[in-house]
């Protein structure tokens, strides 16, 4: 059966600032199945999303920072071009940015406290995208979240965005030559990708392993 993403139903259903309220709706939603997209500021993690789950759902700018909350989406998929309307619908988070120096203190503690409620009480049949630039991969916040990653039990993906703008050989076999090495550091990344959200390269492939993780899930929760 051909599986995708049904594209049309994606929604928007909240944009959280509030730790509080946050934890509340995980709280409500202790099986919810889904996806996370998180990063640095600017990667793409919005320009992925937007190109997984239809253009424009996210929000994206030149400006790095700009998802300041967490927000909530919703989506089901298709079987052979029909919506599965049997099974319940699945979720996927737009993450603020880690590693941007400009905010305030403030706004930093906040950016804290929410992130810290959400990789502690999101269902863990959430699978976690992380998302680097593939010029300039594994940064130092890029580590700093892989060894807090650690502590948890999720299933993640990496993947290279905006591999349109290596203009040059080496940098892509800087690359290639980068992943055995955090494949084999990262032991929770399951699956490599080099994407670009601008150009759809590689889209498709990480569609069809989201889709495998979620209807994975779903027969996990199933069978319990
Ligand atoms: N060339 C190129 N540009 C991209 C790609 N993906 C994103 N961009 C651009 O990079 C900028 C940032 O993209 P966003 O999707 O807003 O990034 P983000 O990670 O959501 O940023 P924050 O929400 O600030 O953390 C925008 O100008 C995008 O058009 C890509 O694959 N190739
Ligand atoms: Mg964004």
């Amino acid at each position: 059966m051909a599986f995708e993403i049904a594209r049309e139903t994606s929604t928007f259903r909240y944009g959280m600032s509030n730790p509080e309220q946050l934890q509340e709706w995980l709280k409500e939603n202790p099986h919810a199945i889904g996806l996370s997209f998180v990063g640095r500021s600017n990667v793409g993690k919005s320009s992925t999303i937007n190109s997984l789950f239809g253009n424009k759902i996210a929000k994206t700018s030149k400006t790095p920072g700009r998802t300041r909350e967490i927000n909530i989406f919703s989506f089901k998929i298709k079987s052979d071009g029909k919506i599965l309307e049997e099974i319940p619908e699945f979720f996927f988070y737009d993450l603020p940015g880690y590693g941007h120096a400009e905010v305030s203190k403030e706004m930093s503690k906040n950016w804290e406290a929410l992130m810290s409620t959400f990789f502690g009480s999101i269902s863990l049949h959430t699978l976690m995208v992380n998302i680097q630039d593939a010029r300039h991969p594994n940064q130092k916040s890029d580590q700093e979240f892989h060894h807090f990653l650690k502590g948890f039990n999720f299933e993640t993906f990496l993947l290279f965005n905006k591999i349109d703008k290596l203009k040059t050989q080496k940098e892509r076999s800087a690359l290639n030559k980068l992943k055995p090495i955090l494949s084999k550091e990262f032991k929770w990344v399951r699956q490599i990708y080099f994407t670009s959200a601008e150009k759809k390269n590689g889209i498709d492939q990480v569609e069809e392993a989201i889709i495998s993780y979620l209807l994975r899930q779903r027969d996990l929760l199933e069978s319990m």
